[in-house]
């Protein structure tokens, strides 16, 4: 038996991102099944409930299980797998507490810095609610790094579930110009060097389909 993750655009589409990469880095097999946001297909298989009980991706199909909620998807994907959450108890507590938070908050980096992978459309300032999620998370970073991080580059040492749910983060940053601290810049670009991070950014690089409501010219006016 097989995993099937069904995600939306890669380049728009920050939920998937999450469980793909956590597949990817830890080398386990599974289908990709790609279905654009806003298009019919996507209204056909998931709005339609057909293929995702909540109408949304991603969604992980397990045999007879289905899962879909990017977060149950990483839980359930840890049960399976060793390694997915840091080993220390302590790290893993951390981990767990950065990625609740930020399946549950950062609205209005979410809503102001929209993952989109392939553009560049750097601010020259941030909104006062989007600067400070924009701390928080390098603040969730730093403590992570200095507290957790001495055995390697990610945010708990090895690549955990932890840096998968941050990767939209990066991309973000990137595609915003987000000044990013010491700790902030030299993760980013662990991150950004990761061949799972470049294969996906490839991937969205690839894609056709331009979704203007994601688009920062309809945020932010044309320049
Ligand atoms: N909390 C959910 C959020 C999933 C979500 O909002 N997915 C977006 C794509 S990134 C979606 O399916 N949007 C389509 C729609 O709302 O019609 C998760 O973590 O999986």
């Amino acid at each position: 038996m097989s995993y099937t993750l069904i995600i939306g655009n890669k380049n728009y589409s920050s939920w998937s991102l999450r469980p793909w990469l956590v597949l990817r880095a830890a080398g386990i097999a599974f289908d990709e099944t790609l279905i654009a946001l806003h298009s019919e297909e996507f209204d056909a298989e998931i709005r339609s409930r057909k293929r995702s009980p909540n109408g949304r991706v991603p969604v992980l199909i397990d045999g007879a299980t289905t899962v879909w909620d990017s977060l149950a998807i990483c839980e359930y994907l840890a049960e399976r797998h060793a390694g997915l959450w840091p080993d220390a108890a302590a790290a893993r507590a951390h981990a767990r507490c950065a990625c609740a938070e930020m399946h549950s908050g950062f609205g209005a980096m979410r809503q102001w810095l929209p993952m989109n992978v392939r553009r560049r459309y750097p601010l020259a300032a941030l909104r006062s609610d989007v600067a400070a999620d924009v701390g928080r998370v390098q603040s969730l970073w730093a403590e992570a790094r200095e507290r957790f991080g001495a055995g390697g580059p990610y945010l708990y040492g090895a690549f955990s579930i932890a840096d998968a749910y941050f990767a939209p983060v990066v991309f973000r940053f990137q595609t915003y110009g987000v000044a990013a601290s010491a700790i902030g810049a030299q993760y980013m670009a662990t991150m950004l060097a990761h061949p799972a991070m470049q294969q996906w950014a490839a991937d969205a690089q690839a894609e056709r389909m331009v979704v203007a409501d994601e688009e920062p010219e309809t945020l932010y006016g044309a320049r």
